[in-house]
């Protein structure tokens, strides 16, 4: 496969097998891992599956974080089976992103440097139990609404990856629907966790889906390549005009005094997020970057022992097979 990559790199302005690569995704077709792409293709697809997995992963911690301190046996094992399986998205995800021609070792190298990124979402803290809710029904929420079309990318390894994923950020999001419904129909200091949740997760929801279109500076030529179907503000816009009516039967106030039914274009008028905070957070200024970054190494120098466990053992085994063979 890197013999491959080296090939796609020294033909990679070669117009004609532009035009070819092109006509491809024009007509559909599912670009494959052997067969060839154009380095930027390759490129920007490693830049946004591995933002992806590192998402996934770095996502697991603010959840985590209340699995101690779930209210019931019940809630406790929703929660439990939901982070793991964030960990498995990861796996998907990172295995699609090695089919690129880079190690996972690389990739991680790279989060934990960081010269990769991860979802902006991921860097807000979780202060109550509602805010459980709040991730699940939100955040998940904004996950799906992003994800269901990629499941229609041009890259079939990730395309097969997000088929998956959806089926369970579903049940993810409708679990954190539930929390929310049962704190929204409880007591009122319930019911003013469930708001208070509400009010911190809405903007960093809506920056979820990137910047605006006129600050987008993938946008373009990833929908050319179709390794993005729908522009940020289509997304942002569909996932208001499904999450309001839902905030509204919860008897939840959406924290925007802008928010206004459009009968023109069918939808809600909202007020952007404030970008500046987006573009800080980005740059890992948010208010918990370093605890999330410093948990992921953490993670990776504690775990080396059994890396190097691992790595052993299957050395030996790889040994022994080949003295196997030539007796
Ligand atoms: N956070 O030109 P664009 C989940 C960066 S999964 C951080 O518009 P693009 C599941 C962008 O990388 C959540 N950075 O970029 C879960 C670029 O920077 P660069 C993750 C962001 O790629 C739930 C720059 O801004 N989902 O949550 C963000 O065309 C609960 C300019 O932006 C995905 O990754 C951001 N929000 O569009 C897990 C979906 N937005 O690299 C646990 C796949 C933008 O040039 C618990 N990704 N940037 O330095 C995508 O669809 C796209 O990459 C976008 C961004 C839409 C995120």
């Amino acid at each position: 496969m890197y013999a491959q990559m080296i090939t796609s790199e020294k033909s990679s302005d070669d117009p004609e097998l532009l035009a070819a690569f092109q006509a491809r995704i024009d007509r559909g077709e599912r670009i494959e891992p052997k067969e060839w792409m154009p380095e930027g293709y390759r490129k920007t697809l490693i830049r946004q599956i591995g933002q992806h997995a590192h998402s996934e992963i770095v996502g697991q911690l603010p959840e985590g974080n209340w699995i101690t301190r779930a209210p019931t046996l019940e809630r406790k094992q929703i929660l439990l089976a939901k982070v793991q399986d964030e960990a498995g998205h990861g796996l998907y995800l990172y295995s699609a992103c090695e089919t690129l021609g880079i190690s996972r070792d690389e990739l991680f190298d790279r989060l934990h440097s960081g010269a990769m990124k991860y979802s902006s979402i991921f860097n807000y803290p979780t202060l109550t139990w509602a805010d459980m809710g709040a991730v699940g029904w939100l955040v998940d929420g904004a996950a799906i609404m992003n994800q269901v079309p990629l499941q229609r990318t041009s890259y079939g390894p990730y395309a097969r990856a997000m088929v998956r994923i959806c089926k369970e950020e579903s049940f993810h999001q409708r679990q954190g629907y539930t929390i929310m419904m049962k704190m929204a129909q409880g007591t009122p200091e319930q019911k003013a966790m469930a708001q208070d949740a509400l009010n911190r997760f809405w903007y960093p929801s809506l920056m979820m889906f990137g910047p605006s279109d006129k600050d987008s500076v993938h946008s373009a030529q990833n929908m050319a390549w179709k390794i993005k179907i729908n522009t940020n503000d289509e997304l942002r816009q569909r996932f208001v005009n499904e999450t309001v009516p839902q905030a509204r039967y919860l008897g939840l106030e959406v924290p925007d005094e802008n928010l206004t039914w459009n009968e023109d274009k069918q939808g809600w008028d909202f007020s952007e997020p404030d970008w500046s905070e987006f573009f800080a957070v980005l740059k890992g200024d948010g208010p918990c970057n370093e605890e999330r970054l410093g948990a992921r190494r953490k993670a990776w120098d504690d775990g080396e022992w059994f890396r190097d466990g691992l790595t052993a053992y299957a050395e030996k085994q790889a040994a022994r097979r080949k003295a196997h063979a030539a007796e």
